[in-house]
């Protein structure tokens, strides 16, 4: 369930669109996306009743088409909502914490190695981000690549753990992405600074799901 709705996760903000947020999500969500979290982050970023107001119109959109809606980092914007899931790096609010204080919704953790995932499942997370996979132009704070080994490495040690992979990622590495052992693609850029954002999703998601049919998952 979890894995399957992990396949083709769109993760955006207002900074990394280049036009309205609303209509980029209402073609994404049209090419196939699985999964949207609303991260209102970097330079220029909405906050306060903005940042609200916007998030609520995605979210309605959300709704409408069965789309889980996941908030970045902000608890209170979650609960807020009622959003359906929300998602932590390592230097947010800690997981245990965000469990207690969301109950039973969604809840994602950013990792970068086997250790953090560990921590994560014993935090009850309902999967974990690991990336960046390749070098990223959305993240200013991203730490280093850690490249396709990271998942097959995490793959081998955590078999059932849901995880999506998150960084860098195309329609030229989606494949290799998910044959490393990712249940998903996480992408900004890839849907974002697309010039036409309803096909590119669709090829993406058409690539995600070949790749996890043909090994069985
Ligand atoms: N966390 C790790 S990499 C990243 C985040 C939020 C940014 C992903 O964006 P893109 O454009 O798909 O590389
Ligand atoms: N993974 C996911 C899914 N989202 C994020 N914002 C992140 C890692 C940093
Ligand atoms: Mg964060």
């Amino acid at each position: 369930m979890m894995k399957q709705k992990l396949s083709l996760y769109f993760v955006m903000g207002s900074v990394d669109c280049m036009k309205d947020p609303l209509a980029v999500l209402d073609e994404a969500i049209e090419g196939g996306i699985t999964m949207f979290q609303f991260r209102e982050k970097g330079k220029g970023a909405l906050t306060g009743v903005a940042k609200y107001r916007l998030a609520e119109k995605l979210f309605e959109r959300c709704l409408a088409h069965n789309i889980p809606f996941i908030v970045n980092d902000d608890v209170d914007l979650a609960l807020a909502l009622q959003a359906d899931g929300i998602h932590v790096g390592q230097e947010d609010e800690a997981a245990e914490r965000v469990r207690d204080r969301i109950g039973n919704k969604y809840l994602g953790v950013s990792v970068h190695n086997l250790t953090e995932v560990k921590k994560a499942l014993a935090a009850h997370a309902d999967y974990v981000g690991l990336g960046p996979i390749f070098p990223t132009v959305s993240k200013d704070d991203a730490k280093q690549a850690c490249g396709l080994t990271m998942i097959e490495h995490i793959r081998a040690h955590e078999k059932h753990v849901p995880l999506v992979a998150i960084g860098g990622i195309t329609e030229q590495t989606a494949e290799q992405v998910i044959k490393a052992g990712a249940d998903g693609i996480a992408v900004i850029s890839a849907i974002c600074r697309a010039e036409h954002i309803c096909e590119q999703t669709k090829r993406l998601y058409e690539i995600v799901m070949r790749t996890k049919q043909e090994g069985d998952r």
